[in-house]
């Protein structure tokens, strides 16, 4: 039985080392809340990827906040758990907020691994050793940007290109793309930027030979996917969509895509990750990690994650160094010129948390304890 001492919530503030353009705006510095549990000496951590605003979906930093302090940490401190595995049923009477829940769960996870003396990835049900790497890359300021960016990656060795495409950038993006590099993986995310107007447009980019098309309809939708499927010979993959299992089995019964992005704070934690991930399996459907222009930890976590058997197509996880000039782990996340990131062997999340760099960051800090326990 695992206890919770401390559950400690802070705010920092980073600066991207290169602004993200996506088709719902433009992110220039990221307010990341990391949570930090404490347990009978042990200390882990736990990323929430909820953004700045509530564009990439309904939470937010300062949701996942007042969920965290009000509803979520409250339970984690009461209870008794096994392991990240509990926490699913402590938090199932909290509706919807799954990347605050994520945040809590994912630490559990992480204390868990660090007690049992096992790589997080192996307690997770990991087997690669090595995980493939692609890299997603935003609405570029210039056609000339964009080229030199993909031709950057691409020297670097990352596996798959995944371009971010609204109306107006796109078509004329993948023609010019793929007359230079006819050959490379690439695929694009259209994070919900097209409607049922534009099913002929889209339709189109079949010429393009994509490895899939991301999320091009609503958020919340599978049925105009599955509409857009039939007509195209292009993968969709669907990532905004797929909230847990149930979505996952829905979308693959509806034919509405045929890839899964699978995002460990979407899904609100590793055990409904885990439970994607299976579902997607045993019907055939290939799986990638997503990302969510995370600091170190939630990157760690999100390669512990991927080292999953049906992780079988390149994620949207890359090097510390795409992202920021000082990440908060140690050692940075880096890449192989073959496009690959090694899974840590050593015990828990397998990078050191560098607390000097958080606390420099640190805008706002709040800690809750456990009321005190009379032992037995
Ligand atoms: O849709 O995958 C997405 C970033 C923020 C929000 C949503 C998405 C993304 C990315 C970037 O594509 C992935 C990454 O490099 O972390
Ligand atoms: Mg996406």
């Amino acid at each position: 039985m695992l206890k919770i001492d401390a559950i400690h919530l802070r705010e920092i503030n980073m600066p991207l080392a290169h602004p993200f353009e996506t088709s719902f705006g433009l992110t220039t510095a990221r307010r990341i809340l990391l949570i930090e549990i404490e347990s009978d000496g042990l200390t882990a951590w736990g990323e929430c990827v909820a953004g700045e605003h509530p564009y990439f979906s309904d939470e937010m930093i300062d949701t996942a906040w007042i969920i965290t302090e009000t509803e979520l940490a409250p339970r984690l401190l009461d209870a008794e758990l096994q392991g990240g595995g509990s926490c699913p049923g402590l938090f199932r009477q909290v509706r919807g907020h799954r990347m605050a829940k994520a945040a809590l769960e994912n630490a559990v996870w992480d204390l868990e691994a660090q007690l049992e003396q096992v790589p997080l990835a192996r307690l997770l049900g990991g087997t690669r050793s090595v995980i493939a790497c692609g890299v997603s890359i935003g609405i570029q300021p210039s056609v000339e940007q964009l080229m030199n960016k993909i031709a950057t990656e691409i020297a670097a060795g990352y596996q798959r290109i995944k371009l971010k495409c609204k109306p107006g950038w796109d078509t004329q993006i993948f023609e010019v793309v793929r007359k230079r590099w006819p050959g490379i993986t690439l695929s694009c995310d259209a994070n919900s930027a097209y409607r049922m107007k534009d099913f002929d447009h889209l339709a189109s980019w079949d010429q393009f030979k994509l490895l899939m098309i991301e999320q091009p309809l609503w958020y919340d939708d599978f049925y105009f996917h599955s509409m857009l499927q039939k007509r195209m010979r292009t993968p969709i993959c669907l990532d905004e969509s797929i909230r847990n299992r149930r979505d996952a089995l829905a979308a693959i019964e509806m034919q509405s895509c045929r890839i899964l992005n699978i995002k460990v704070g979407r899904v609100g934690g590793f055990s409904e990750a885990i439970a994607v991930h299976n579902a997607a399996a045993e019907r055939g459907i290939p799986v990638w990690c997503g990302g969510m222009l995370e600091t170190g930890i939630g990157r760690a976590h999100n390669i512990a994650l991927s080292s999953l058997p049906n992780f079988s197509l390149p994620g949207d996880v890359s090097a510390s160094g795409r992202y920021w000039s000082h990440d908060i782990i140690e050692p940075a996340v880096t890449v192989s010129n073959k496009g690959e990131i090694i899974v840590p062997d050593t015990a828990g999340m397998g990078y050191a948390v560098r607390r000097d760099r958080i606390e420099t960051l640190t805008v706002r800090r709040r800690t809750l304890r456990a009321k005190s326990r009379v032992s037995a």
